[in-house]
């Protein structure tokens, strides 16, 4: 690693303008002076010492995770996937790689990656879908020494440009394989974009393009993930690791960084509590990229113990049922809409699924209801599991009661997971009262990546992070989450931050006006809804929801954000006199609606 490449990446961090790229427009909007520009700040030593002390961060970077992952139990079966580089009757074929096998490719994919031009601390943007190419780039980029950024696949030249400026990417994974979008096309609107504003464009990897295998000879040779420094940390298990999106509370997704040690506690934390072993097959059916599908315990708690994957390309239950049945899986998880569509399909057609023993359900709330039916028409037990990219995670356990497993969201994985609810003015509200979810803890982020600004409001003074959840206290440790205080929108479990939607709305020049509010709907949970009030002698024709769908689109933004219904009013309505809080507009609006 050359010294430059360390003290440049180490400059994000510590709020130097050391890099060429740094200089350049969009970001000067920031101030750079702060010491504590980039992680803002990592956890203070006196929490980091406690944490070590405690066993819970220990010295291992997630590189040399995955490097003991597949050594650990070599034959073991570690993948079952499609692949877009490996074609049958030219569709994608379904591969399977052992653990040995899973090395030799992310060994491949590093080397490309390398080839490409990454170097140790650069970011990459990896925005695949549930491909075996998915896990084979991720190993690769980590082990080029590179940090990955987890796009999603729905992402389009709106966000890709916002997290490729962010991050200052210098490179975008993707396949020009994935149904129904050309990547290619999208990679190089992105690069466009980004060279207007003055920027370098990240290099283009198309995963379709089958990678080169090592020779015998190179993989013998002695493998060493490249280690980055990247902040005043001694220790690389404390620096950042990656980049993950955070569905955030104000504007565009936020970039969320997480150290290697903090996270892979949360990892080794979550195999303990689901009981995952090295008999445990996994099914992969919601996004990879997603928080809760990387770590809850997901794909890397997984590796954890040397367990199989599975990914699934869709999370419908005719796919998923059928990869249930034939590669006997153990464990899944979904987000309470698919949950409730497995049920509903399973009910109908009479589906048994035998080998499954646990479905966990997270995202978003999950209906006491819809909780009980998953397990007496499934047959499985249910797991809460209350999370968020920022860190903490809640789960229900095994030995819970059906009390505790239908009608909470769990405990926290840690004993030195710091839970406070308050009040609106940061007062702890009466145990069992509902109040404002703040926590600190072990593997909680005190800052989001380069945010200054975002970062004052999103934690106390303390080092809690405001979640913008509104939750209460049931037996004294589990958590019921009965809303929500932040201006988000959860559809699917994507989530969506309003005001992203209304400024772009607002930038229409025949809109006066705009408010974006989550309507309640069974197949998605919300739905995207936009209240428009015209600009005066404006209209927006015939069919608004059509005029601003392509207005939308033309801004290229992810479809699972554009308005599915929209509304035009002469006027909003006013919600008392004085100050107009939108939030309550927004909950007059949807009582309005939804009537
Ligand atoms: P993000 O910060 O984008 O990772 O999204 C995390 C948010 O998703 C949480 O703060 C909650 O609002 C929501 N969420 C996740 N899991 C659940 C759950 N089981 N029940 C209710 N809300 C959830
Ligand atoms: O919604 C989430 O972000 C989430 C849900 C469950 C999450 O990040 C997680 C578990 O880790």
């Amino acid at each position: 690693l050359a010294r430059g490449d360390r003290a440049r990446f180490g400059a994000y961090f510590n709020g130097e303008v050391a890099s060429t790229k740094e200089n350049v427009s969009q970001m000067t909007e920031q101030t750079l002076e702060r010491s504590d520009l980039g992680v803002t700040p990592l956890i203070p030593e006196e929490f980091a010492a406690r944490y070590r002390q405690a066993g819970y961060w220990i010295d291992q970077t997630i590189p040399e995770f995955l490097l003991d992952a597949c050594r650990a139990k070599p034959h073991f079966p570690a993948l079952v996937a499609l692949s877009h580089a490996h074609l049958q009757d030219g569709k994608p074929q379904q591969v399977r790689y052992s653990y040995a096998e899973l090395e030799a490719a992310g060994r491949a994919a590093a080397a490309r990656i390398a080839a490409a031009g990454v170097q140790p601390g650069d970011r990459v943007l990896l925005q695949l879908g549930n491909t075996a190419e998915y896990l084979i780039y991720l190993m690769g980029i980590f082990w080029a020494g590179a940090l990955p950024v987890f796009c999603l696949p729905q992402h389009r030249t709106s966000e890709l440009t916002h997290f490729a400026a962010r991050a200052d990417a210098a490179a975008h994974v993707y396949s020009s394989r994935t149904p129904g979008t050309d990547f290619t096309a999208l990679h190089q609107d992105v690069s466009k974009q980004l060279q207007a504003e003055g920027l370098n464009p990240p290099v283009g990897i198309d995963t379709a393009e089958p990678l080169v295998p090592l020779s015998d000879e190179q993989l013998a040779e002695p493998f060493v993930p490249a280690v980055i420094q990247n902040t005043d940390s001694p220790r690389a298990s404390e620096q950042v690791a990656f980049l993950q999106l955070s569905g955030g509370t104000t504007g565009v997704s936020k970039l969320i960084p997480r150290t290697h040690a903090a996270y892979l506690y949360s990892v080794r934390g979550s195999a303990d509590i689901c009981n995952l072993t090295c008999n445990t097959t996994m099914l992969v059916a919601l996004p990879a990229a997603h928080n809760f599908t990387m770590s809850s315990p997901g794909i890397l708690g997984a590796m954890c113990v040397q367990a199989k994957m599975v990914f699934a390309a869709d999370p419908s239950p005719q796919t998923a049922f059928a990869l249930i049945e034939s590669e006997g899986v153990t464990f899944t998880a979904l987000v309470p809409p698919l949950a409730q569509a497995w049920v509903a399909s399973a009910e109908k057609r009479g589906v048994q699924l035998p080998s499954l023993s646990v479905l966990q359900v997270g995202g978003a709330k999950l209906a006491a209801t819809v909780a009980g039916k998953i397990e007496s028409v499934l047959g499985v037990q249910v797991q809460q599991v209350f999370g968020m990219a920022e860190g903490l995670v809640n789960y229900t356990r095994a030995g819970d009661s059906p009390r505790i497993r239908l009608h909470t969201q769990g405990r926290p994985i840690s004993d030195d997971d710091e839970i406070l609810i308050v009040d609106d003015n940061d007062q702890p509200v009466a145990p069992g009262e509902v109040g404002h979810l703040l926590t600190r803890g072990p593997y909680t982020i005190r800052g989001y990546y380069r945010e200054e600004n975002a970062n004052t409001y999103s934690f106390t003074d303390e080092g809690y992070y405001r979640t913008g959840d509104l939750v209460r206290l049931v037996d004294g440790k589990y958590l019921e989450v009965v809303g929500r205080a932040k201006d988000q929108i959860n559809r699917n479990g994507e989530k969506i931050a309003v005001d992203e939607i209304e400024e772009l709305a607002l930038a229409h020049p025949d809109v006066l006006d705009a408010v974006a509010l989550g309507l309640p709907d069974e197949a998605v949970g919300e739905r995207v809804c936009l209240v428009l009030v015209p600009q005066e002698g404006a209209s927006l024709g015939q069919n608004p929801r059509r005029t601003m769908h392509e207005y939308f689109t033309q801004k290229k933004l992810a479809a699972f954000k554009i308005p599915e219904r929209v509304e035009v009013l002469k006027e909003l309505p006013t919600t008392n006199v004085g100050k107009i809080s939108r939030r309550e507009l927004r909950a007059r609006l949807v009582e309005m609606l939804t009537e």
